[in-house]
């Protein structure tokens, strides 16, 4: 106990806020609603050659199949049973996905959802995505198996059954969220169930999780759940090896459940930077990227070691959750790649890429009326194959946002900066900001309505270097800018307010 409060007050990594990267890689991509098979070949062909350190897959677990509205993207939220057969294809191929994933160094976060299973009126019968029989008004989950014993109903106090209120923490614990059938995790049984169910994946070769609705859950009940977990697979980690855990628990301040009551679990979920962030780039409410001077715990977010951050998520994205309209999405694509360039260039937290599919948005009145809508599919709802046109984006309305130049060059960036300290800050009081990594890497920002033209201190090696914001390194060639560092590391820059993308990055490795 003593070296675990040491360890948080020194904000040294624990055990589950590690999420065990490899080759010196920095970044999750959540390759949202994506099948498990085009998973695997993108590992392959894609984020292991880009330096991506590992994906968020969609739960894997059997769930509801809706109609009404037609196949939405949240019923994968509605478990009906911890079997492995979902909307992204089959357990065969969820394990072959984990095994190609890891042989290639890119680990798999898998996002559990264990606060509930489907919705109290999510009805009788065997539409569920493996094909189990349930009966939601019983609360009868008989592949799992669940009866009305392990739920919560009989500790909810409120008239309705649901979370009526968010400043009274039993509520939010006890009651459902949504109509979702809340589990008893006090239960040493559902615990258990849980715990399997995580298990078989952890044994799979999976490196950790993202836990679903968190706030939702007793601390006490994550940590009972968390103390059954195994270690890592040794085939790809080092033994003793703890899976990773970050937690959702949307914390925007104003409530009584704040994100430090789980940080001690594991990593946490940093909504404030995803709708902050938003504001700054967006230039709300008087904010400036001046401002940013001071972003991580300055801004009163949680200890780096315990955050993971992210521009936006696949609830804010389309308005579900919370954070509001700040939040910025592949829709804006121009500062959507600022602000992710922002994030990557900045040492805070672990960070998330976000990465979309386009549906039909149709917003009346501030609210997004397709909010629901699925995954690319076919007539018979099952999800399409994402498909790679030849210039290396993506098709069929799969958005791709981790293929984009600018980002993955970004991804890269943040792998070549890892672990250096912000160096070298300069703004003009304004929208205009530059900071460097150490020695490694420097990054320009011009989000004013004006020119940037300025000399500033690099903090970099002298030499000729190539932007990899508007192209790239490739050979000893640049398809991009180029920028000109003199010896004492100063170096003339010149963006436009005008630009497609008004940044400039480089680092070490674009050095040509
Ligand atoms: C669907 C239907 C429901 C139906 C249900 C069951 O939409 O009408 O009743 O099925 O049949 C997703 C979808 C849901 C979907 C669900 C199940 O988003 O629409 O329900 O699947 O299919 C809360 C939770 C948070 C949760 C978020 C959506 O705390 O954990 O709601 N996110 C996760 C997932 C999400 C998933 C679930 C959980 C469920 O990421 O995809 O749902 O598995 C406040 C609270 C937040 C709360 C929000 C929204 O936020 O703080 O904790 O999030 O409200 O209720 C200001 C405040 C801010 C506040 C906000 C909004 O900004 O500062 O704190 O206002 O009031």
């Amino acid at each position: 106990m003593g070296i675990f409060i040491l360890a948080l007050v020194l904000g040294v990594s624990l055990a589950q806020h590690d999420p065990h990267m490899k080759h010196g890689r920095t970044s999750i991509v959540h390759l949202f609603e994506w099948r498990w098979a085009d998973i695997a070949d993108e590992c392959e062909r894609y984020l292991a050659p880009n330096g991506f350190a590992g994906v968020q897959i969609s739960p894997p677990s059997e769930s509801i199949v809706l109609q009404n509205p037609w196949r939405p993207w949240y019923e994968r939220y509605q478990p009906i049973s911890y079997n492995l057969c979902s909307r992204s294809g089959t357990e065969k191929e969820l394990r072959d996905m984990v095994t190609r994933c890891n042989n290639v160094g890119v680990n798999i976060y898998v996002d559990a959802v264990i606060n509930h299973m489907c919705g109290a009126g999510g009805g009788e019968g065997k539409h569920s995505s493996c094909g189990s029989y349930f009966n939601s008004h019983k609360k009868d989950f008989p592949a799992v198996p669940y009866s009305s014993w392990d739920f919560n109903d009989g500790k909810c106090k409120t008239n309705s059954g649901e979370i009526e209120n968010y400043h009274d923490i039993f509520q939010v614990r006890d009651c459902r969220l949504v109509s979702l059938l809340d589990l008893n995790l006090q239960k040493d049984y559902v615990r258990d169930k849980v715990a399997e169910y995580m298990n078989t994946l952890i044994d799979m070769g999976v490196a950790g999780f993202r836990v679903d609705a968190c706030k939702h859950m007793w601390p006490g009940d994550l940590q009972a759940v968390s103390s059954r977990l195994h270690n890592l697979n040794t085939s790809w980690f080092p033994s003793n090896s703890k899976p990773f855990i970050y937690q959702e628990v949307i914390d925007l301040g104003g409530e009584p459940i704040t994100a430090s009551d789980y940080t001690g679990i594991g990593r946490v979920t940093e909504f404030k930077y995803s709708s902050k962030l938003g504001t700054v780039i967006r230039k709300w409410n008087g904010e400036k990227m001046a401002y940013l001077r001071t972003w991580g715990e300055g801004w009163g977010f949680m200890t780096s070691g315990n955050a993971l951050v992210f521009v936006d998520n696949h609830d804010n994205q389309r308005g579900h959750g919370a954070g509001g309209s700040s939040v910025i999405t592949f829709w804006d694509p121009r500062i959507y790649k600022m602000a992710t360039g922002f994030m990557l260039a900045h040492p805070y937290g672990v960070t998330r890429v976000m990465s979309s599919f386009r549906w039909n948005r149709h917003i009346v009145d501030g609210k997004d009326q397709n909010d629901w809508m699925g995954p690319p599919s076919y007539p018979d709802g099952s999800t399409k194959p994402v498909l790679i046109n030849p210039d290396t984006t993506c098709g069929d309305n799969w958005v791709c946002e981790h293929r984009w130049r600018q980002i993955r060059n970004m991804v890269i960036f943040r792998n070549v900066v890892n672990n250096q300290p912000i160096s070298h800050w300069w703004d003009n009081g304004s929208n205009q900001v530059a900071f460097g990594r150490g020695n490694r890497g420097f990054i320009v920002f011009n989000n004013d309505d004006r020119h940037l033209d300025m000399t500033l201190n690099t903090g970099l090696p002298g030499g000729t270097y190539c932007d990899i914001i508007s192209g790239q390194k490739e050979g000893s060639r640049c398809s991009g800018k180029q920028v000109t560092v003199d010896s004492d590391g100063r170096a003339h820059f010149n963006i436009s307010n005008m630009d497609e993308d008004p940044f400039i990055a480089i680092h070490v490795d674009s050095k040509l």
